[in-house]
């Protein structure tokens, strides 16, 4: 009886022993289970989530590779976003937080694109992204829009210190008639992204033939300006505006220089002509401005008592750029630059109420507090009609009009109107091309408030006029 007894119990004891033991093998099993399926988890979110370890080379060696391999059927994306303030921004803030915001950048591309995208940060201001799949183009407009809002999300600098970033997107699909000419794929990508540059600021571009046929030269004229304004040939020259009555400095107007490698200082009239129709002075446009407001914000330290303003002339093709307005809102908001010490300068003022995006861009940046100048006033007097609809602060007289007044009873009137029309109507007055003294007493004797000139100063590097 206690036999069998005794072997009961060991029977118990063996199951509860097999128990355990297989309590601690399933145990085992599953967390060795778990531990794998999060790893794999994790390797494959970091897959997803991380930009590639790719850099120029190795992406451009991919493509090459790629396009050496393409069969019939191969179909896959290529997209290149162009940071637009990078140089600015990488002075700005230095080398190591700059690179830092541009991977923030490309993280948050990363994340909106699909799995089978590789993200590599391609040169300090451009990202490019290999797409392995064949996108048609309404979702890779997409892609480029969530791209866009990404990027335009603000990076934390430094503490508190927020950065929005501009940028600009072309895109190409790899189709058979690129077989084995890999260059000719990357520089339509380049193409379509310099396209996008042209139209403004945070637009995109996927690359088609009808769009870009003969850009050869243009994007040629590109990559110049763009190196130039890298080799720091592009300078801003200021010339000063006097009160005539105090004999006190006013203000200066801001002329762009380009100091070419073999030509020498060029001014705008050798360049701005043909940036116009290429649509480059969108985006040197805004560079310009930029560095206005850095000078502007410079003298405000340096300077607390002066009270100058800085001009610089606007050109009708920025004028109609429907996004003129935000683009230059942001600037002035990243440096804390007041709008009310800015002047834009517009000609061509009579065709401008023709033109809806011109007429409306001229009215917001009235009221967001730049001041508004007519000008070379006097070569159309159809000009004056536009004071009614909208509220300018001064008006410029070209030098060849008071020339032309001196001697021309006509036209000499015409100076003394629209001087007391300024006064009664709160704006001011400025001869330009002032370049000796009679003149000076001439436009002085019709109590002309302000004037500019080679009399008062040339056009020269702001160090030259100590600011
Ligand atoms: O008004 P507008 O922005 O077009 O005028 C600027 C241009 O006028 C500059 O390029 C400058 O070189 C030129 N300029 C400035 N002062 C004088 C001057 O006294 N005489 C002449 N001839 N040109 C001048
Ligand atoms: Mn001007």
């Amino acid at each position: 009886m206690a036999k069998i007894l005794a072997v009961a119990d060991l029977n118990t004891g063996v199951a509860i022993f097999l128990t355990i033991i297989f309590v601690i093998v399933a145990g085992a099993a599953i967390f060795f289970l778990y531990r794998g399926i999060k790893k794999d988890r994790n390797r494959y979110m970091t897959e997803r989530l991380q930009v590639s370890d790719l850099n120029k080379q190795s992406f451009d060696d991919m493509i090459h590779r790629r396009v050496a391999a393409a069969g019939k059927n191969t179909r896959f994306t290529v997209i290149f976003i162009e940071l637009n303030d990078a140089v600015n921004l990488r002075e700005a803030f230095g080398e190591k937080q700059y690179n830092n915001a541009v991977s923030v950048i490309a993280d948050r591309i990363t994340k909106v694109m699909p799995d089978s995208a590789k993200v590599c940060i391609y040169t300090y201001d451009k990202i490019s992204i290999y797409i392995e799949e064949d996108l048609d183009k309404k979702v890779l407009g997409d892609l480029c829009d969530f791209c866009l809002v990404e990027a335009n999300k603000p990076v934390t600098m430094i503490t508190r210190v927020k950065v929005r970033f501009n940028l600009n997107i072309g895109a190409a699909d790899y189709e058979a008639q690129y077989a084995n000419n890999a260059e000719q794929f990357m520089q339509d990508v380049q193409l379509a992204l310099v396209t996008a540059k042209r139209s403004g600021i945070n637009n995109y571009v996927i690359y088609s033939p009808e769009l870009m046929s003969g850009e050869t030269e243009e994007y040629k004229y590109y990559q110049e300006i763009k190196s130039a304004i890298e080799a720091k040939e592009f300078t801003l020259y200021c010339q000063p505006i006097r009160n005539l009555a105090t004999d006190e400095t006013f203000g200066y107007e801001t002329l762009l220089r380009w100091n070419h490698k073999t030509l020498g200082v060029l001014s705008p009239a050798k360049f701005l002509n043909i940036m116009e129709q290429t649509g480059d002075i969108q985006w040197v446009g805004s560079w310009a401005f930029e560095q206005l407001v850095i000078k502007l914000v410079g003298v405000i330290k340096n300077h607390p008592e002066s009270k100058i303003i800085l001009s610089m002339n606007l050109s009708p093709k920025q004028l109609m750029n429907p996004k003129l307005c935000d683009e230059f809102v942001r600037i002035i908001r990243r440096y804390h630059a007041p709008s009310e010490r800015i002047c834009l300068e517009i000609v061509e003022f009579a065709v401008f109420d023709k033109v809806p995006e011109v007429a409306e861009n001229i009215v917001r940046l009235s009221q967001l507090g730049f001041k508004i100048a007519i000008d070379n006033f006097g070569t159309d007097l159809s000009s004056l009609k536009i004071l009614e609809n909208v509220k300018c602060d001064f008006i410029k007289l070209d030098r060849s009009f008071i020339e032309k007044s001196q001697d021309d009873f006509l036209a000499g009137g015409v100076v003394s109107t629209i001087v007391s029309y300024a006064e009664k109507n709160g704006l001011q007055v400025v001869a330009e091309g002032i370049e000796d003294d009679t003149v000076l007493q001439y436009v002085k004797n019709l109590n002309v408030g302000l004037g500019q000139g080679y009399y008062f100063g040339k056009p020269q590097p702001f160090e030259e006029y100590g600011i």
